[in-house]
């Protein structure tokens, strides 16, 4: 792997936000957020859990951070010395993203001298509940130095605090903070050792919430004080018990089983672009964050919309991981890939639990999905700005599409893998539950001629309780044709071991009825306009300016009831798009590129998962000078400031998985063209004008491949 490094070489008190989730670093257990190691939890740090939640009161149920056991500081002289609250005179924080270690380096001016102190840091990548630290404190005087470091149990919540019980404890070598959640009881501990090699007197103290340990020394000038500290993160929930113990690891092979572990995972993840060394670095820095929060190894949980980076979106599983991160993992490590799918068979009895809350028979998996497909989002999940009161929307109720991206993440997976087991695994009955489930909306259109799908909310959120949305109505039939050929494939044996459980020629007989007559809003014959839903070409036609120019306040909700995008065309995000660039082969080039004018211009891109639709549908097209600015804001949406991070008082920022997945996507399916056609990877390219060459590897129904795009040409070598 090459050496890429991202870096900040200023430290301004307004980034911090956006600094914790650009210098993220993870090993899909947990992820420790970019912040200083001697912020408090004002500043957001945190070392979020993976696939842990808790809720307090009537409070949002969300993801739980660990107690924190980075916390240090130092003081020169009595004085402390701390970002934000002390200037420094330099400061650089940097990632290195091959390796996976994140560095600081801080040098502030006192009264006696310069002080500097540098730290690096991993999530180790090797031993999922590892953490290494090394801290260094230079002065270039001689002085009175304190260094304290240890754990610290006040953690900064979103919706908390979690720990009703917080116990601290130093036995020997060892420091312990626990903290015991309110719902379940969990138990969420930091254990460390620390070890230094100079003379200083130690004090430790076990406070109510952390412990401490300060080694108050004199420093000589120009000399260095160094300390390494190994760390442990556990939960009593963990499916495999943490069997290390702080005091028994050591800094400088855990640092070289981590570093042996990226650089496997980047022998079959790193791409290469010559031309174009921004995108590269872009492109490789998504998958860097793609394979942070990667559950290896780990069983029952998938990843959140905002990775591991913080509560935002209560921690939950979306439609994401399904539509724009799973594409990456089936192609370099098809078993995290198996792990996401596997939780949705988990979870299927939670879909099926929300399926029949709203009168619907089979599965309707959630929009914020928690432990169990439990549904975490409210009817209530906006706060309107004006009155401060919550207000009603449909994200829970009419995001049915979700399901649908549970199917369509199935059948990706098994296409690329050939893994069809996983049908008897519990894929098939997740399958058959979805189309169930879409059955039981539809309804005869008045003239008794097809299928309609009523009611609903599509990925463009802005235009709730729509009637006939392209895209769900598109997937649904989608969702019906798959779940008829699945069931027509199963050999005898496991035919009759399914008929058991249900009517199967009557099921297939209403999926076949279902697809053939599903309502799918066709392209004009005038303009080849397809129609977004029912009614949309009525709605006033401005542009996304002059809907912002209408906002009263900047962080107005767009849509909704009354929404300033909610009665106008201006849209969130992809939605016809979208189904055009999962569905190419049913459209024509034209009818494509004729969408894609129309709905471009009209899209505010309010989230992240849009750009990367717009980019790849624009390959499609054979228009990749148009796809490269939108791939780069994909690419590069955790790499620059400046994008939503508080919205009404709340927090929305966080890392943006599926911005990073979509630009994988963008790069693989897009502009390297890799395709599956007859069972077999096909590769028809269409890069940049920049690109003079990409080239990455690929896993394809178990082998792996070297793919390579030069002149206009591509080839795919197994390896
Ligand atoms: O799933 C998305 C949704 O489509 C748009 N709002 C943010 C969610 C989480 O990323």
């Amino acid at each position: 792997m090459r050496a890429f490094t991202i870096t900040a070489d200023k430290f301004t008190a307004e980034n911090i936000p956006h600094c914790g989730n650009k210098f993220l670093i993870g090993n899909g257990y947990f992820g420790i957020r970019g912040t200083m190691e001697e912020y408090t939890k004002e500043h957001m740090p945190a070392v979020n859990m993976a696939g842990i939640y808790d809720k307090v009161g009537d409070a949002w149920r969300e993801s739980v951070n660990a107690p924190n056991p980075l916390s240090t500081y130092v003081k020169i002289n009595g004085k402390k010395l701390a970002l934000p609250d002390a200037e420094p005179i330099s400061h650089k924080q940097e990632l290195d993203i091959a390796k996976g270690i994140h560095t600081r380096c801080t040098t502030w001016q006192t009264e006696g001298g310069e002080v500097c102190v540098t730290c690096e840091r991993f999530a180790d990548m090797a031993r999922r509940n590892a953490v290494g630290m090394r801290y260094t404190l230079k002065t270039d005087f001689d002085c009175t130095a304190e260094i304290t470091t240890g754990i610290d149990g006040d953690v900064w919540d979103i919706n908390g605090p979690h720990f009703v019980k917080i116990d601290t404890a130093s036995r020997g070598d060892i420091e312990a903070v626990s903290g015991t959640t309110g719902e379940k009881g969990i138990i969420v501990t930091a254990q460390e050792c620390v070890s230094y090699r100079f003379d200083g007197e130690i004090n430790v103290r076990c406070g109510e919430k952390q412990v401490l340990k300060t080694i108050t020394f004199t420093a000589k000038a120009n000399t260095e004080y160094c300390f390494e500290k190994t760390a442990l993160i556990y939960a009593s929930c963990d499916e495999k018990p943490c069997t290390d113990a702080a005091d028994e690891l050591n800094y400088a092979d855990l640092k070289r089983e981590h570093i042996a572990a990226w650089e496997r995972i980047w022998d079959v993840s790193e791409v290469e672009i010559d031309g174009d060394d921004e995108a590269m670095l872009a492109l490789n820095y998504s998958i860097y964050h793609l394979n942070c929060i990667a559950p290896r190894g780990l069983s029952g949980i998938s990843i959140p919309a905002r990775g591991l980076s913080g509560q935002v979106y209560k921690g939950a599983v979306f439609w994401d991981t399904e539509m724009f991160m799973i594409d990456y993992y089936i192609h370099t490590e098809p078993a995290v890939a198996k792990t996401l799918l596997q939780y949705r068979i988990d979870t299927l009895c939670g879909a099926k639990t929300k399926a029949a809350e709203y009168g619907l028979d089979g599965a309707y998996y959630a929009w914020e999905s928690q432990e169990g497909g439990f549904e975490a989002c409210s009817d209530y999940n906006v706060v309107d700005v004006f009155t401060k009161r919550p207000m009603r929307t449909y994200f829970r109720d009419k995001q049915y599409h979700v399901s649908a991206a549970v199917v369509y993440g199935i059948m990706k997976y098994i296409n690329a893998t050939g893994d069809t087991g996983i049908l008897s695994e519990g894929a098939l009955e997740v399958i058959i539950e979805c189309a169930r489930m879409y059955r039981s909306l539809l309804i005869k259109k008045a003239d008794g001629s097809q299928y309609e799908i009523r009611d609903v909310v599509g990925p463009d959120e802005y235009h709730e309780r729509v009637s006939n949305n392209a895209y769900t109505n598109k997937m649904a039939q989608f969702v019906f044709k798959t779940a008829y050929d699945m069931i027509k494939a199963l050999d005898n044996d496991s035919y009759d071991e399914l008929n058991k459980r249900y009517d199967l020629e009557k099921l297939l007989d209403v999926f076949k009825d279902s697809y053939e007559n599903m309502y799918i809003p066709q392209p004009s014959e005038d303009t080849g306009l397809i129609e977004q839903f029912d009614g949309y070409f009525k709605l006033e036609d401005v542009s996304v300016d002059e809907v912002r120019s209408r906002l009263l306040d900047p962080k107005e909700y767009w849509g909704g009831a009354y929404g300033v995008a909610a009665d106008t065309q201006v849209l969130k995000q992809a939605d016809v798009v979208a189904m055009l660039s999962m569905f190419k082969n049913d459209y024509n080039a034209e009818i494509m590129r004729k969408n894609w004018e129309y709905y471009e211009p009209r899209t505010e891109h309010g989230s992240s998962l849009s750009a990367c639709m717009y980019s790849l549908l624009s390959c499609h097209i054979g228009n990749p000078d148009a796809a490269y600015p939108l791939f780069m804001k994909s690419a590069s949406a955790d790499m620059n400031p400046g994008g939503k991070e508080w919205a009404g008082g709340i927090y929305i920022g966080g890392t943006h998985p599926a911005s990073e997945g979509g630009a994988w996507i963008v790069a693989v399916k897009g502009f390297a063209g890799i395709d599956i056609a007859d069972g077999e990877l096909v590769c028809n390219p269409n890069l940049p004008k920049k690109w003079k060459k990409l080239s990455f590897k690929l896993m394809f129904k178990g082998e792996l491949y070297c793919i390579s795009i030069e002149n206009g040409k591509g080839t795919i070598n197994k390896i």
